[in-house]
């Protein structure tokens, strides 16, 4: 009897020293971040396939995991990459909105890789007003940056590339892989794409093929905001009221002001001249008819067109340019992917694809984002990680951006600096059961400014939503995410939901306790 245990303590030993040797022998895991701006997760056929097929990003919902309710701590641009970067809540790292400074002399996440032995290099855009650190290499569009033959910021000083944004921050990023990288090192890349943030302009390949397509309307895209509070009825970003004829329907100035459309918004000065007319004479020739068959079109119908056709019209042409630019996005995804496996790269790398935010595609009438409510708050998320993701899975906790920083810290085998605010998701990606967070905290600041989206903060559980709109009015919603999807009815003043929103207005102060948020900094944020 004690032979055969002697020999099993022996095997044993034999296989816990196999694998710890071969985890010394592992090579660190690589990391690529692929992020676009304004990505709505209804615009990703891993999602949802009713308007576009992304089969590119999609390949990582098959090869890795999908999150199905990940979100945003606050549904902005810039502030959302300053949570990415510092795994802080926009009340402690700063940016609060697009025009607040970004305190540079805060870490960020890739300052510990690059100083763990990691190269690191960041291309596309950033949207900070600095320059990003802790990267070896970069390229950066200037704040928005253009679609069209686009500047970037680089260390050698300030270049103007001729092409589409798309194609050229891939083909910059292909050039590093291939050209500058280090075989030798691990990195971590960050792929940041301006596409599909307005104005929408696609390449003109994609601008003609989508302009010959119709796209199905959304429920709620006659929403009336009847049953919502003041604050979804006083946004400034309604497809009939405030999208633009020229600068976002591509409609020449010359023809709008003719047919005087009466806009409720002024347009933006030069916003039409301004990002096509950075196209060269080969590139007019190309976008020009698609732009005259769309003016022709509508010097003939606008003129007899009520407001509901009015609203249609504007949706469809939205959606042709939103989705085009998308499809440019999923094209390009799939040339960096077919790199990676044709090197080899792909088995030791971790693959995410995410945008800054999601975005309304018509849902509540609106374009646009800021809102807590789903389309906006929600954001796209899939992780490739092969050997350490299973293929095809989906996950449904609350994860939210505040977590990338610590997850790819984990990832690293980085230690995470002990005040950022967010959670590893490795224990996710590897299916082990170890996650407790049943609620998320969120706060838009960026009010009053562009699209009037009032200042709120909340608490959000699989079930519910609670938020405090405050500042200039102090009104509060609750939405019961389980019987009504759509977001069209506030029951926080229905009494058979009190008890609902008592609880959560005690764990809103907790979290707001938890994230180290009060009234006074909520005061310090406004504008004076
Ligand atoms: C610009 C847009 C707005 C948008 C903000 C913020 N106008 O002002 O529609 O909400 O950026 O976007 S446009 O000139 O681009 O058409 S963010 O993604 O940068 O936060
Ligand atoms: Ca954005």
């Amino acid at each position: 009897m004690r032979y055969p245990i002697v020999l099993l303590g022996l095997i044993c030993c034999t296989l816990i020293s196999c694998t710890e040797e071969k985890l010394k022998d592992k090579k660190p895991t690589n990391i690529v971040f692929i992020m676009s701006d304004d990505h709505a997760y209804q615009a990703l056929s891993a999602y949802s396939d009713h308007l576009l097929q992304t089969p590119n990003i999609d390949r990582l919902a098959k090869e890795g995991m999908l999150f199905s309710n990940a979100c945003v701590t606050n549904s902005i641009c810039a502030p959302s990459r300053a949570v990415i970067l510092t795994g802080k809540h926009s009340h402690l790292n700063g940016k609060i909105d697009n025009m607040a400074p970004f305190d540079t002399s805060q870490i960020t996440f890739p300052q510990l890789f690059q100083d763990a032995g990691y190269q690191t290099a960041m291309f596309g855009k950033l949207h900070f007003g600095n320059n990003p650190k802790g990267v070896d290499q970069f390229k950066i569009l200037p704040g928005q940056g253009s679609y069209i033959n686009p500047k970037f910021i680089t260390k050698e000083g300030d270049t103007t590339i001729t092409g589409h944004v798309t194609d050229i921050i891939t083909d910059l990023t292909l050039d590093w892989l291939q050209e500058e990288r280090n075989p030798d090192k691990p990195f971590l890349l960050f792929y940041l794409h301006k596409a599909p943030h307005r104005p929408w302009w696609p390449s003109p390949e994609k601008f003609k093929e989508f302009s010959q397509k119709t796209f199905p309307e959304p429920e709620t895209l006659f929403d009336d905001y009847a049953n919502r509070g003041t604050a979804a009825k006083t946004a400034e970003m309604n497809l009939l009221t405030h999208m633009m004829y020229s600068h976002d329907s591509k409609i020449r100035p010359e023809l709008r002001d003719k047919m005087n459309p009466q806009p409720a918004v002024k347009e933006y000065k030069n916003s039409f001249y301004g990002p096509y007319g950075r196209s060269t004479d080969a590139q007019l020739a190309q976008y020009d008819p698609v732009v005259d068959s769309i003016n022709n079109w509508f010097e003939a119908h606008w003129p007899s067109m009520n407001d509901q056709e009015k609203m249609r019209w504007k949706y469809q042409r939205y959606m042709q340019d939103y989705l085009a630019c998308i499809s440019e996005v999923d094209d390009n995804v799939g040339r960096v992917l077919n790199y990676l496996d044709e090197s080899g790269l792909d088995e030791n790398t971790l693959v995410v694809y995410t945008s800054d935010q999601g975005f309304y595609l018509g849902e509540h009438g609106w374009f646009d984002k800021r809102f807590i409510y789903n389309e906006s708050f929600k954001t796209p998320l899939l992780m490739r990680w092969p050997g350490e993701i299973a293929a095809g899975t989906v996950n449904d906790e609350m994860v939210q951006n505040l977590d990338f920083a610590q997850t790819f810290l984990d990832v690293a085998g980085i230690e995470a600096p002990a005040d950022m605010q967010g959670e590893s998701l490795v224990p996710l990606l590897k299916n082990e059961k170890k996650w407790t967070r049943e609620s998320v905290y969120y706060h838009y600041y960026e009010y009053p400014s562009v699209h009037m989206v009032k200042r709120h903060y909340a608490i959000v559980t699989k079930e519910y939503k609670l938020t405090h709109f405050y500042h200039d009015v102090d009104e509060w919603e609750l939405y019961d995410r389980l019987k009504d999807p759509l977001e069209i009815k506030n029951v926080y003043d229905d009494p058979s939901y009190a008890a609902v929103v008592s609880k959560l207005k005690n764990e809103l102060d907790g979290l707001r306790v938890k994230y180290k948020d009060s009234e006074e900094l909520d005061q310090k944020f406004l504008y004076k």
